[in-house]
C-alpha cells in the first residue's frame, strides 16, 4: 500500500472528506496529475511535473503504447535513491519471471509512490503527500528504461 498515507488520505476523495469530514486530519487539498508514456517512446509525458509541499497528490498514468510489449510504472522516489532503486530492480527482474511483479521492494523507505506495472493502454492512479520542497526523481523501474524514461517532480513551497 506503498503512497497510501493512511486511513484519512487514503479514502481521499476530496468529496467524501467534504461530507463526512476526518476525525483526526485536516483535508489536504488535492493535486490531480495526468501522466502518459510518449506512446511506444521510452519517455514519460510531461517529464516534469510541479506540485506544492504537503498537497495529496493524485498521478493518473496511463501507458499509451501501441506497439511496445513492455510494461511501465511510475515511481517517484526520494532525492539521490533512483541510481540505487535502479540497480536493484535490475537484479529483482533478473531473478524474476512474473511479467506483473514490481520491481520495487515493497515497503522500501527510498520510494515515495510507485504505481504497479501496467500494460499498453492500462491506466492506475498513485495517490501521495507531496515532501518537503526540493525535486525528487520520477522513472519507470523496468529494467532499461530509465535511461529516458525519468523526470523530475519540483516540489514547491506550499
Ligand atoms: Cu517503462
Amino acid at each position: 500500500m506503498r503512497g497510501w498515507p493512511g486511513l484519512c488520505g487514503g479514502i481521499g476523495l476530496g468529496v467524501m472528506l467534504a461530507l463526512t469530514g476526518c476525525a483526526s486530519h485536516k483535508p489536504r487539498p488535492e493535486f490531480h496529475l495526468t501522466v502518459t508514456s510518449d506512446g511506444d517512446f521510452l519517455a514519460f509525458k510531461p517529464d516534469r511535473l510541479s506540485v506544492p509541499a504537503g498537497a495529496m497528490v493524485v498521478v493518473t498514468f496511463h501507458h499509451a503504447g501501441r506497439i511496445i510489449s513492455q510494461k511501465h510504472d511510475f515511481v517517484v522516489a526520494a532525492k539521490d535513491a533512483m541510481p540505487a532503486l535502479l540497480a536493484q530492480s535490475n537484479q529483482l527482474a533478473a531473478s524474476s519471471t512474473d511479467e506483473d511483479k514490481s520491481f520495487i521492494a515493497p515497503g522500501d523507505a527510498r520510494v515515495i509512490s510507485a504505481s504497479p506495472r501496467i500494460a499498453k493502454g492500462e491506466t492506475t492512479t498513485i495517490r501521495f503527500i507531496a515532501p518537503a520542497p526540493g525535486d525528487y526523481p520520477f522513472f519507470c523501474s523496468t529494467p532499461g528504461h530509465a535511461d529516458t524514461m525519468r523526470g523530475v517532480l519540483h516540489v514547491t513551497p506550499s
